[in-house]
């Protein structure tokens, strides 16, 4: 323990890891009502984040691979071979010529109303197969978006081997992002959950209860599906109201509270539009309170910093003090933290923001 007076690094600094392999994925575009738009989610979001961190004195850690087990505890086999081998598929498929679409994007799904209980998994075509698992039209699959997500995962698991080697708490930057992932489906920008995986990581460590934390602007569709019917993994989401006409627009309801033995264990908390840091930190300190009644032993942080004022997918109004307050109300639940960047856009202040939620979380 102690201080190094030299760098004016800490051990109140919580360490970072980092892949370059997660800038390999470039979204290039999302298909917004079916017109094609720029990216959001660039590979200069977690280029800006690590330039923040390292001139704050984070020291960064290279992410360590690691095996599958753990992903496909969390993740349908099926799901990750899919996103394995899709671009392939697509570029073997011509697409990029007829009709002109170089990246990997549904056009048909297939939704359970329409299966009406029949089996799945028999489409052929690929330009159908995307839409068995992706359930937007936002998350578009590139040449380097497989070697990202997967990189992402290694650094996220890198992260809770730091926490369970003693670190207080540690930071993946994640890229891309994963909170919007169920077992067998993706989309919101994300591919795998890196968040849920982190949680699994920690409970196959000893930890026998684990809570995520997750205050990114939209709600945690994928983590809380995961865990939805578990008791041991419990799930709070802080994030604009889905019901005000926001993304994931059908999942995020205050009373969605868990399932068979979950019930009780997920704790929804939507803001409503223009929510500021009063309304929002509020909300925090009840997804702390609820975190430690359930009585968990680590915690995953899912850290997007798109709830920000100056953000462009989000309408909350939190500040860089509001971030750094959520960070010492979480930080005094005195839990092993490991935290995951999700999302955040505006890149001129989402370096600022991670690096006051882990001032706030460091104590
Ligand atoms: C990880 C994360 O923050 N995912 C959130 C994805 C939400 N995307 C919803 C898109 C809503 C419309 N945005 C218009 C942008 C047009 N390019
Ligand atoms: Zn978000």
């Amino acid at each position: 323990m102690g201080s190094d007076a030299a760098t004016g690094t800490s051990d109140a600094m919580i360490p970072f890891v980092w892949s370059d392999s997660c800038l390999n994925h470039d979204p290039a575009a999302e298909i917004w009502l079916g017109v094609r738009t720029p990216g959001t989610e660039v590979p200069d979001r977690i280029r800006v984040v690590r330039d923040e961190l390292q001139a704050a004195g984070h020291k960064e850690i290279p992410a360590q691979s690691h095996s599958d087990d753990l992903l496909l505890r969390v993740h349908d086999p099926a799901l990750v071979n899919f996103l394995t081998g899709a671009f392939q598929e697509w570029a073997s498929g011509g697409y990029d010529v007829d009709p002109g679409q170089d990246r990997v994007v549904p056009y048909f799904f297939p939704s359970a109303e329409m299966m009406h209980g029949l089996p799945g998994g028999r489409m052929r075509a690929t330009h159908a197969r995307t839409g068995e698992f992706c359930y937007d039209t936002m998350t578009l699959i590139g040449p380097g978006t497989w070697l990202a997500a997967r990189s992402a995962i290694d650094v996220a698991l890198s992260a809770v081997d730091l926490v369970i080697a003693g670190a207080p708490a540690a930071f993946g930057a994640c890229r891309p992002p994963g909170h919007h992932v169920t077992r067998a489906s993706y989309g919101g920008s994300c591919y795998l959950n890196n968040a849920a995986v982190a949680a699994e990581a920690l409970r196959s460590n000893g930890h026998a209860k684990v809570a995520v934390i997750d205050i990114d602007a939209h709600h945690g569709n994928g983590t809380q599906a995961i865990f939805y019917e578990r008791s041991d993994v419990a799930f709070a989401s802080v994030h604009v109201d889905p019901g005000a006409g926001w993304f994931p627009h059908a999942v995020g309801f205050a009373d969605e509270l868990g399932r068979n033995a979950g019930y009780g264990m997920n704790l929804n908390l939507p803001q409503s539009p223009g929510a500021g840091d009063a309304s929002w930190l509020a909300a925090v300190e009840r997804a702390a309170g609820f975190v430690a009644n359930f009585g968990a032993t680590a915690l995953v942080l899912s850290l997007g910093v798109d709830a920000a004022i100056d953000d462009p997918e989000s309408p909350l109004q939190i500040t860089a003090d509001g971030y750094e307050r959520a960070g010492q109300i979480i930080g005094q639940l005195k839990l092993p933290t490991v935290s995951v960047l999700e999302g955040g856009y505006h890149l001129p202040s989402i370096g600022i923001l991670v690096s006051a939620t882990l001032r706030g979380l460091g104590g």
